[in-house]
């Protein structure tokens, strides 16, 4: 039961890798981790990113495949097009079935990507991908629609061409799940917190651990919604506890 993130670092804990890499062992999870890009923040402030090049990460995705076997994955920060690219081949060549949690602007509003990375993202990736994980603003860019309401999420679903979970951080608890065409709508109370740093990183990376676990699509979702949501109603400093 081994498993991969392809995402940035954040030295803090809160998102990226190092976040992935702890919700994958909190689940019950091997976690491999493939760094895309290195970033300097803390869950309040953003300084900088230093990318990795598309020939390390691809190194690095061949070592960790050349000794594992790995069904299960998911994407974080992928900073450019040529990263997106990359990745979207390295997805078909070994099979992989991905999460893409099309990242592209840090909570604590640091720019995460080189220039708009929502058209990559379409071109190359979320063809490839058996589930998206956008928030309202990322399923924003992903259609050019505005999102307002559970109607205009439910809306973005339709237009995004893959599976997806729309996040409803932003829509009142609302959150908007299409498999297949079928829609799912699960609310969830919104918690008055300051610890949202990295949630949207640790729903994938759940999502892929529940799914490496044996569970379906859909159950592993709803799994994961709970274990963010009780993530951020139990963590001090950003989402570190979850009771499972
Ligand atoms: O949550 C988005 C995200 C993804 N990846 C990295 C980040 C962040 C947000 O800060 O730092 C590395």
């Amino acid at each position: 039961m081994i498993v991969m993130s392809i995402a940035g670092v954040d030295p803090s804990g809160g998102a990226g890798v190092f976040a992935d890499l702890k919700t994958f062992q909190a689940i019950g999870a091997y976690g491999t981790g493939v760094v895309t890009a290195l970033t300097a923040q803390n869950p309040y402030k953003f300084f900088s990113t230093k990318p990795v090049s598309p020939e390390y990460i691809e190194e690095q995705i061949d070592s960790v495949m050349d000794s594992y076997e790995i069904e299960f994955i998911k994407t974080g920060m992928l900073y450019s097009p040529e990263i997106i690219k990359l990745v979207s081949r390295k997805v078909k060549q070994y099979n992989l079935k991905a999460i893409v949690d099309p990242v592209m602007v840090a909570t604590s509003g640091g720019n995460l990507t080189k220039q708009d990375l929502a058209e990559a993202l379409k071109k190359y990736l979320l063809p490839e991908c058996i589930l998206t994980t956008p928030n309202i603003t990322e399923a924003e860019k992903l259609t050019g629609l505005d999102i307002k309401t559970k109607e205009d999420a439910i809306k973005a679903s339709e237009k995004i061409k893959c599976n997806s979970i729309i996040t409803g951080g932003h829509l009142d608890g609302i959150n908007t799940i299409n498999i297949d065409g079928e829609i799912t709508i699960k609310k969830h109370e919104l918690i008055k917190t300051d610890n949202l740093h990295g949630t949207g990183c640790n729903l994938s990376s759940a999502i892929v651990a529940y799914l490496a676990k044996g569970n379906n699509l859909e159950d592993s979702i709803l799994k994961s919604l709970d274990y963010v949501y009780e993530s951020i109603e139990n963590g001090d400093y950003g989402t570190l506890i979850a009771k499972l």
